[in-house]
């Protein structure tokens, strides 16, 4: 006989905000709590597809580490207060430091789940505002920093990032990602692995370049092996033939792109034969690929974080579009193109254009170029603990892990220590906030409405999805956007209320009522009466998707999008394949796709030296993902930190064994700015003279309250990254292709 299961006494449809895919869940509840979190099949973008992952957002929710009250720091006891005492002691510190040393003095960190979640988008703004310091880092320069960079100056906006049309393409050329692990990046498309391998069985191709042959290029048509730092080279080279054998085909956009000369000329130098030696691939190989991707009906190149953070992170991102250009790929079908989401404006009409926002001020020790308003977190150690009457007293960090996610992270945990006053928001006591003087906790995943306001602007299909809250909150919760409104609002001597009618009354000021807006006839009043007198994200957003491309402009009766009918969509709303948006979208002073702008054609001469130098260093060390594990902060969830130790050295056998190092046993790794030992498994998917460890972990600090992780705390990757390798254009910090000694340990 055949039990039936028991059905959930409710089941909540929303999306997994993990990790960029933001796959389609259905969370089951009982009694209050989460029973299960399963892959809902009636998600248009997902189609049921889940990573082990998703489970975690049970596990973080019954997490006994996790924080639920504000804790307030006591020498070095910690002991738990109130909300409104834990902001009031936040706002009155950074409020003295401010008067005593100006408002300079205080640096704030934004770290990665806060692109996971639309209130923190929205309001952090305001809260950097309130804080009026220049002196704003994030894990954007330690990740995509160089492809926002080149993003501006070719379209003319940091986040006009083309999307590799995955399930249209006859050929994708995938440089530095590992989506098998990671499900993706930069491209929002759930169920990655099913995608590609829909692509081959259509007939398609799919070519890895990676120094390690990862779980992504195990299933690819070819993988090839490259040498860490060195795609600008390889990038270059496939140009290079592009030239040379006629094989040019720009298509609808030879009339919108300037500069095509200009890349000729610097590809010039840049032959296969040339560069074979600096990036380890045979010139015959790079020849090949050059033809195939001409040749291919519909291509894409896409490079991800093997491609950013590395020593010409900001060329080789820029390669990659160019490459599409070349070929007649960008903008069309089955290449690369720009997602149109619900929230976002129709095109680039009303924006400033030509605005580069680049090195409008630097950092003060060592002269690092700001973009978009942030300094690149490889320098923050350094400006908090060089002496001078300029430097950081204080810091705010939300959401972040910057000890074990950023360069030389000895360093910084130095640094942290010695602050005057630091303030967390975060959900642990971890390795980065263990330094705080007050950590406030803030609502995780399940508790919190959401709509993936970062990730539908870089998704695979138009596809909007609000994600409602699962679970009540409990009382004492607060959530994130609440946090950042409210300490804002006492920065400024009034509260969340005061800093949320600022925003809306912002934001209705640009969206309605005025000639040029995107809703010119209808008023103010109007609006605010249709949008409710409830604060916080949801009525922002309800104002940018009826404004936006796809919305009712007020108009309940038209066909167009609101609030209300995303949330009666309760699987998410597919709004059709990417379509071609070139010249509409594009912001630059020309209007035109800026193939070759000064501030990269000035950085080739700086691929040209280091080629002399390529080709004859020694062991080089890169990252890796699992696909159980995110980032820092997942280790302590016991059905994701189980199974075989992770945080392994990959060696080759070869480069083993004239190093001396066997199986099961420990090396160690040392750098310019640290030394660490582990765990060495063989692995002959590595690329002789590279070794590769796995970022994140480390959970063995002193004072940090994580149970589980530390039980297997790994060693931190990131003792070993040299704040001062970046990417000399963008200031991206090199996470992969860090020159290290390796010895036995013990030896
Ligand atoms: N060597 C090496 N280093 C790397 C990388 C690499 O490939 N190699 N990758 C880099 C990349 S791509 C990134 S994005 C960065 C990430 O850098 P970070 O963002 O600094 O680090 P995370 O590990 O994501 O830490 C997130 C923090 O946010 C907290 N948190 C999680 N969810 C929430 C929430 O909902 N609310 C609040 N208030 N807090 C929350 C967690 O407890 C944790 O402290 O790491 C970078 N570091
Ligand atoms: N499971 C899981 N998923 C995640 C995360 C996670 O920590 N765990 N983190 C999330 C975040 S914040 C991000 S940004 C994304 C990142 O997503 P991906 O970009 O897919 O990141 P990785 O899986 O680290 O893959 C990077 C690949 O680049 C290769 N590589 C290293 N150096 C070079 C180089 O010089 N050239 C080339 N061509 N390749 C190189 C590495 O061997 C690796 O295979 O993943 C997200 N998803
Ligand atoms: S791939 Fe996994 S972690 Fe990422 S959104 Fe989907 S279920 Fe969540
Ligand atoms: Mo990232």
């Amino acid at each position: 006989m055949s039990q039936q299961p028991r059905a959930a006494e409710r089941v909540v449809y929303r999306s997994c905000s993990l990790c960029e895919a933001h796959c389609g869940v259905a969370v089951e509840l009982e009694g209050g709590r989460v029973r299960t979190v399963r892959g809902d099949p009636e998600d248009p973008l997902s189609g049921g597809y889940i990573c082990p992952k998703a489970y975690g957002l049970k596990g973080l929710q019954e997490d006994p580490d996790r924080l639920t009250r504000p804790l307030i720091r006591e020498g070095s006891a910690w002991r738990e207060a109130g909300w409104d005492e834990a902001l009031g002691l936040v706002a009155s510190r950074l409020r003295e430091i401010r008067e005593a040393h100006g408002a300079d003095a205080i640096g704030a960190y934004v770290g990665n789940p806060n692109a996971h979640d639309y209130g923190a988008l929205l309001y952090l703004p305001t809260l950097l505002r309130s804080l009026g310091t220049r002196w704003r880092f994030s894990a954007t320069s330690v990740d995509q920093l160089p492809k926002m960079v080149s993003s501006c100056l070719l379209f003319g906006a940091p986040l006009a990032v083309p999307i590799a049309d995955i399930d249209r393409t006859d050929f994708l050329l995938m440089l530095g990602a590992n989506p098998l692990a990671s499900n993706g990046s930069l491209m929002t498309a759930p169920d990655f692995p099913g995608r590609l391998r829909r692509l081959r069985e259509r007939g398609g191709r799919l070519v890895v370049v990676d120094p390690r042959r990862s779980e992504t290029a195990e299933t690819a048509d070819e993988h090839v092996f490259v040498r860490p730092g060195s795609d600008a080279y390889l990038l270059f080279a496939l140009v290079h033939v592009l030239f040379a054998e006629g094989r040019l085909r720009l298509g609808r956009l030879a009339e919108w792109t300037r500069g095509v000369e200009r890349v000729a000329e610097l590809a010039r130098p840049f032959s296969p034969e040339r560069v074979e030696a600096a990036c380890g691939v045979p010139a015959e190989t790079l020849r090949r690929l050059a033809r195939e991707l001409a040749a291919a009906p519909r291509a894409a190149v896409y490079g991800r974080i093997g491609t950013c953070t590395q020593e010409f992170g900001t060329l080789a991102s820029w390669l990659v579009d160019v490459l599409n250009v070349l070929t007649g790929n960008l903008d069309r079908p089955g290449g690369a193109l720009f997602p149109r989401p619900a929230h976002g404006p129709a095109d680039a009409g009303g924006r400033r254009k030509g605005h580069v926002p680049f090195a409008r001020w630097r950092s003060r020790v060592r002269g690092l170029p700001e973009f978009a308003g942030e300094l690149p977190v490889a320098c923050l150690a350094e400006e908090i603990d060089s002496a001078g009457d300029a430097r950081l007293r204080a810091l705010v960090s939300v959401a972040g892990n910057p000890v074990l996610s950023t360069p030389n992270g000895a360093r910084l945990a130095k640094a942290l220590e010695g602050l005057e006053f630091f303030a967390a928001v975060d959900l642990y006591l971890n390795e980065t906030t263990r330094f705080a003087h007050v950590i406030l906790p803030t609502t995780p995943p399940l508790e919190r409405d959401n709509y993936d306001m970062a990730f539908h602007a870089l998704s695979v299909r138009n596809f909007a999805k609000w994600s409602p809250a699962a679970l009540e909150k409990p009382a004492e919760a607060r959530d994130l956007w609440w946090v950042l409104a409210e300490l804002a609002g006492r920065l400024a001597g009034a509260d969340a209320a005061a800093a949320d009618e600022l925003m809306l009354a912002g934001l209705l000021s640009r969206t309605v009522g005025r000639e040029g807006s995107a809703c010119p006839g209808v008023s103010e009043a109007e609006a605010r009466a249709q949008l409710g007198p409830e604060p916080g994200p949801a009525r922002l957003l309800d104002l940018m998707l009826r404004a936006g491309p796809y919305g009712d402009r007020f108009d309940p009766a038209a066909p167009g999008l609101s609030l209300a009918k995303l949330r009666a969509a309760e699987h998410g709303l597919d709004l059709g394949p990417l379509e071609p948006r070139v010249p509409g979208m594009l912001a630059t002073e020309s209007g035109a796709i800026e193939l070759a702008p000064d501030l990269l054609v000035a950085d080739v001469a700086r691929l040209e030296r280091g080629l002399a130098e390529r080709g004859r260093d020694g062991f080089v060390l890169i990252g890796r993902r699992h696909l159980r594990s995110n980032n820092s902060w997942m280790h302590n969830l016991p059905a994701l930190a189980k199974g075989k130790e992770r945080c392994t050295l990959l060696v080759h056998p070869e480069d083993a064994r004239t190093l001396g190092l066997v199986a099961g046993g420990r090396a160690r790794v040392r750098s310019r700015v640290g030394a660490l030992e582990a765990p060495v498994e063989l692995s002959d998917a590595m690329m002789r003279g590279v070794v590769s460890l796995p970022h994140g972990h480390g959970h063995d600090a002193p004072g940090a309250r994580l149970a589980v992780a530390g039980r297997r705390p790994g060693v931190n990757s990131n003792l070993l990254s040299d704040e001062t390798l970046i990417d000399a254009l963008s200031g991206n910090a090199v996470l992969n292709g860090i020159p290290v000694e390796i010895s036995p340990a013990g030896a």
